[in-house]
């Protein structure tokens, strides 16, 4: 036979190559193997070529037996690739390794503005009590804002000094930023039936700015209708929300008679506090400070937004949430809580991670 091309020679030829791929330490060992053997100038390369020179039947020998040699050699090639891939695969799982169970790093995610956590905290104290969040447009009309509400149309309250007025809307409809969070109580009444039980936090507006007014502020109002509910229903929530809040024992609380277009009876609710040396010191101390508003929802509400006022009763309150968060949180200064001031939020803002819950305690 001619020029390397015996068949006894392949056998050993084949036994060597497979050899040589089986013991490539790396992919680029592999590679380097493949191109010596398989390349252009590769050795089987050079034996294939060879076969031109040859005729007939020494050509179909040599032929087959060369192809058997490429064949086994192709499979020895995938086979260590497989390998070699595989572990190349478990490697970097290892190097690349994440513990997605460790802890994240909340020094590093900024803070809970005081409002938000305090917003959040009353949702929690709320939520654990079976109401759900309820929200609207800050952009109201007269109607949802002041109408359904009972307030008759030349209530103090609907004047240009308080309210801030947008143009008309094109149906003609005065246009407002909602004065109070009542008018999601509104859209509520009107969109579902009873029984309800919500509580709507959110941006309130009115045109006053001192020391203890901003014209951007916010509130946290609640309402339950049903069949039987009662003034009863309304102390036991709202002390227990009081209590759980202001985490004081044996906080002292107490309901005077008050007026509201959109409640009747209506009444306020005082917490006991001490204000002596100009500080405000909640507990057992003889004096009081007034935390909410609150009454059985009046029957002109009930009826304007659709609900039968013969067949359904039930109670709202409204507070202020900057008040309450400046008490808890000992913040001396309303305005602060809008200077936008990073410093100020390191130091008074709560970690994101620390989400308030009632069952774990509402801050840590
Ligand atoms: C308050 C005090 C008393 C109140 C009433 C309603 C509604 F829509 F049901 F009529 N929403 N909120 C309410 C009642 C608000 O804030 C001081």
């Amino acid at each position: 036979m001619t020029d390397g091309i015996a068949t006894e020679d392949l056998g050993s030829l084949k036994a060597e190559l497979v050899d040589s791929i089986a013991a490539a330490g790396t992919l680029a060992d592999l590679e380097a193997a493949r191109v010596a053997f398989l390349g252009k100038k590769g050795r089987l390369t050079g034996l294939m070529k060879g076969l031109g020179a040859l005729e007939g039947e020494a050509r179909r020998t040599a032929g087959a037996a060369l192809n058997e040699v490429k064949d086994a050699v192709t499979g020895a090639l995938q086979a260590r690739r497989d390998v070699l891939e595989q572990a190349e695969l478990e490697a970097r799982l290892e190097r690349e390794r994440v513990d997605v169970t460790l802890p994240a790093r909340p020094r590093r995610m900024g803070r809970i503005h005081p409002i938000s956590q305090t917003m959040d905290e009353m949702v929690a104290i709320f939520a654990e009590m079976g109401f759900t969040v309820a929200e609207g447009p800050d952009i109201e009309d007269d109607w949802h804002n002041f109408e359904a509400l009972n307030f008759p149309p030349g209530h103090p309250a609907r004047e240009m000094q308080d309210t801030f007025y947008l143009p008309d809307r094109e149906d003609g409809a005065k246009m407002v930023l909602r004065t109070h969070t009542s008018p999601v109580q509104v859209r509520t009444m009107v969109s579902q039936k009873p029984p309800i039980r919500i509580v709507a936090p959110g941006r309130t507006y009115r045109s006053d700015y001192d020391m203890t007014h901003t014209p951007m502020f916010h509130q946290i109002e609640g309402l339950v209708i049903d069949e039987t509910t009662h003034m009863g229903h309304l102390k036991g929530c709202l002390v227990e929300f009081a209590r759980v809040f202001f985490d004081v024992e044996d906080l002292p609380i107490r309901f005077r008679p008050s007026f509201f277009p959109f409640t009747e009876p209506s009444a306020e609710m005082d917490i006991g506090c001490s204000r002596s040396g100009g500080e405000i010191k909640l507990g057992n101390h003889g004096d009081w400070l007034e935390i909410l508003g609150c009454g059985m929802v009046h029957p002109n509400v009930l009826e304007a937004c659709g609900i039968d006022s013969a067949r359904y009763q039930g109670f709202a309150f409204g507070m202020g949430i900057e008040r309450p968060a400046m008490l808890k949180y000992g913040i001396p200064d309303l305005r602060t809580f809008f200077e936008a001031d990073t410093r100020w939020l390191k130091h008074y803002g709560f970690l994101p991670l620390d989400v308030p819950n009632v069952a774990f305690g509402l801050t840590s």
